[in-house]
């Protein structure tokens, strides 16, 4: 059988969950995709999703703009945003608050980002994330 790769980047500010978020990434996929990681300098429109981690604890952070500003410039038209950390905030308006400033900062007549709140570290959302990006490369 032949897996599929799937090519991807994950930007978002330090400490706000980019490592423990591939990790369950790949968890969800198991065997049947391998998980290709680009490095953050080489972001490109050709890669199958650029998820954006934002921890719902903090919100966008400097380095957050910075990085959706750069892939803006390098094409990407298309974001995910993962909201991680979403167990430590009890308060769902919060939550969507930081929803709202994600969507101030990527959306754009010509860009769109599609929205999704859970847990890197519980696991929470993830292969929902997965379906997501699986199913739209197929489109
Ligand atoms: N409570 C909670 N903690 C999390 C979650 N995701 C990540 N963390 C914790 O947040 C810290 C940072 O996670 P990392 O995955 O290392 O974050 P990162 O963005 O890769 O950090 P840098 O590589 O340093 O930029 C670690 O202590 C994680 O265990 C989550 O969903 N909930
Ligand atoms: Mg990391």
């Amino acid at each position: 059988m032949n897996k599929e790769f799937l090519n991807i980047a994950v930007i978002g500010h330090t400490q706000h969950g980019k490592t423990t978020f591939v990790e369950a990434l790949k968890k969800a996929a198991g065997s049947r995709y391998i998980i290709q990681e680009a490095p953050a300098n080489n972001i490109s429109n050709y890669l199958d999703a650029v998820i954006v981690v934002v921890s719902a604890t903090d919100g966008i952070l400097y380095e957050t703009r910075e990085q959706v500003e750069a892939a803006k410039i390098a094409g990407v038209k298309d974001f995910i945003v993962f909201i991680n950390k979403t167990d430590l905030v009890e308060d769902v308006e919060i939550i969507d608050l930081v929803e709202f400033e994600t969507h101030t900062l990527i959306d754009e007549s010509n860009v769109e980002s599609a929205v999704f709140r859970g847990s890197a570290l519980k696991g929470r959302v993830v292969s929902e994330v997965l379906s997501y990006i699986v199913k739209r490369k197929k489109k």
